[in-house]
């Protein structure tokens, strides 16, 4: 009797993506997710977006620079925070500008530490924060 199989064991909260402006291809998505027994987010999905990527923002010298990342550490029961200036889910070839009070279907690919692979749909709220529209240069 070992088929217990780990059910739900990530919960996302505060899932939000920064919204376009006409012509922009690519914005971040941001939430706070909690693994119950730990593991890590190894992939995302939207059908608003054609790549969608992890990435994570650091200083290169004086500049704040964005890179890809393969996945980001969820500690077991500890809250992990995709925002601005940090990890963040990023959207990339985007089908159509994301405006204010839309909301985006993500799906986080979270992989635990045995290995398996949990689905966790999410729902983010499409917020317009013009001046959050910071500048920042990708590295690809
Ligand atoms: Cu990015």
């Amino acid at each position: 009797m070992s088929a217990v199989s780990a059910i739900a064991q990530t919960t996302v909260k505060d899932a939000w993506v920064r919204g376009t402006v006409a012509q922009q291809k690519a914005t971040g998505a941001f939430m706070s997710i909690t693994s119950v027994a730990g593991g890590k987010l190894v992939a995302a999905a939207t059908p608003a977006a054609g790549v969608v990527e992890i990435h994570e923002m650091a200083m290169d010298g004086n500049t704040m620079r964005m890179r890809a990342v393969p996945a980001v550490a969820l500690p077991p029961g500890r809250a992990v925070e995709l925002k601005p200036g940090g990890w963040h889910v990023m959207l990339m070839d985007l089908k159509a500008p994301l405006n204010a009070g839309q909301v985006i279907d993500l799906t986080l690919t979270i992989e635990g530490a045995d290995g398996k692979r949990e689905l966790v749909p999410v729902k983010a709220e499409v917020k317009a924060l013009a001046a959050a529209r910071e500048q920042h240069q990708h590295q690809h």
